[in-house]
């Protein structure tokens, strides 16, 4: 039927059958895990489904800081001993792109909306914000030996370890005006920082201090720590996850803890110096990867299993790629943001927005459709979509705020 049609038709009508096999295999393939092994300069691809590794992606000098978009692809890779980051396309496993940001990257982090990414340039300074469209540098803030990067689910503000002797902090950078909107001195390095799914509590890790420290995202105060092990290193509150989660290096375990307690609950043997940790199945899985004995740990959390992936040499950060789903598909309207800010679904899915603010506000689409221009406090208003693709949205009183609603 192909060979009658005119060259052009012909290329066409390959092209659209072409989309529509990789949208099938897009939607139907199980979510993959990457894992970036530091003295290996690769990345390891785990598809999650089988267990087991599926590619190994060549990146540049000492993989450090990794970060998904919320679309599933593509992976961004920081490379501590070089000064890029290598742009990793999730269906092909190859590098397509490679952003020269400064000296020595670490820590990597998207906006919600996905428009851009922020870069911890730890040798120059400063962190870099990438325009994920263009892939140019568009702004930067001047940070002290910047480590990792902790968005803040509404995308207003981003906070960063900083690890400068004399004057270690925590840097809180507004994302609106790229600057440094305030700085937290801490007495010890901060190692690692995650903000849990709601947004509630920012848990950070410092050098020389078994536990673990929360924040409170409201007014910047730091309360009661949850007691760890030796040397804790990553801890998080995953949307889904029955317990909060912290990766202990010392004993080698995961530990999980009651967020509301603050106390331990109980804690499973990883592997020798673990570093990091995914969540995957809705936080009913962790990735947890073992910079010491080389491999990935998949524990379930409910049963306590595990099983181990042998990955590269000295893997150090692990992600793991969102599912259709994963946040489910309503949009809460707080505090002038909508939360979550970007939003993947499947297709057919109905969105639903409540305004759970003080103030009216109303959703304009940047496709005209499915709009409302009033949506008073305590209403809600639903979308269905039929095709896929990328939906962009702001409220129609307050264009700043904006959302975008991914259909795969
Ligand atoms: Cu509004």
């Amino acid at each position: 039927m192909i060979r009658s049609l005119s060259p052009s038709r012909r290329r066409a009508a390959l092209l659209a059958l072409a989309g529509a096999l990789f949208a099938l295999a897009a939607t139907a393939a199980p979510p993959k895990a990457w894992v970036g092994n530091f003295k290996d300069d690769t990345v390891s691809v785990i598809d999650t489904g089988s267990g087991s590794v599926v590619a190994t992606v060549p990146v540049a000098k000492g993989p450090h800081g990794m970060a998904v978009s919320a679309s599933g692809s593509p992976l961004y890779v920081s490379s501590d001993g070089a000064s890029v980051v290598n742009v990793i396309d999730a269906a092909t496993d190859k590098v397509t792109a490679t952003i020269e940001v400064g000296r020595s990257p670490h820590g990597l982090a998207l906006t919600p909306d996905g428009r851009f990414l922020l870069v911890g340039v730890y040798g120059e300074d400063k962190v870099v914000f990438v325009d994920t469209a263009t892939r140019a540098i568009v702004g930067m803030a001047g940070v002290a030996k910047p480590h990792t990067i902790a968005m803040r689910p509404d995308g207003r503000f981003a906070y960063v370890a900083s690890q400068q002797p004399g004057a270690f902090a925590l840097a809180v950078i507004d994302i609106p005006s790229r600057s440094v909107a305030r700085t937290i001195a801490l007495d010890k390095p901060p190692r690692d920082l995650e903000f849990g799914w709601d947004g509630k509590a920012l848990y950070f890790t410092q050098a020389g201090i078994d536990a673990v420290q929360v924040l409170d995202a409201a007014n910047d105060n730091i309360g009661a720590s949850i007691a760890t092990g030796a040397s804790p290193h990553i801890a998080m509150q995953a949307r889904g996850a029955a317990f909060g989660t912290v990766v202990v290096q010392g004993p080698g375990e995961l530990m999980l803890f009651d967020p509301a307690t603050r106390k331990a609950v109980r804690s499973i043997a990883v592997g020798k110096q673990p570093h990091w940790m995914a969540a995957a199945d809705g936080g009913k899985t962790f990735y947890v990867s073992n910079e010491g004995s080389n491999d990935v740990t998949v524990v379930d959390i409910a049963k306590g299993t595990t099983k181990t992936i042998a990955v590269g040499n000295a893997p150090r950060k692990v992600v793991v790629q969102p599912g259709d789903g994963d946040a489910g598909t309503k949009v809460s309207i707080a505090n002038f943001a909508f939360a979550p800010a970007q939003l993947v679904v499947a297709l057919k899915s109905a969105v639903t927005w409540s305004n759970d603010d003080g103030a009216p506000h109303g959703l304009a689409f940047a496709d005209g459709k499915g709009s409302t221009n009033l949506l008073l406090p305590g209403a809600t208003h639903s979308r269905s979509f039929d095709a896929p693709g990328t939906y962009d949205y702001v409220c129609s009183v307050h264009p700043y705020m904006s959302g975008r609603v991914v259909v795969r």
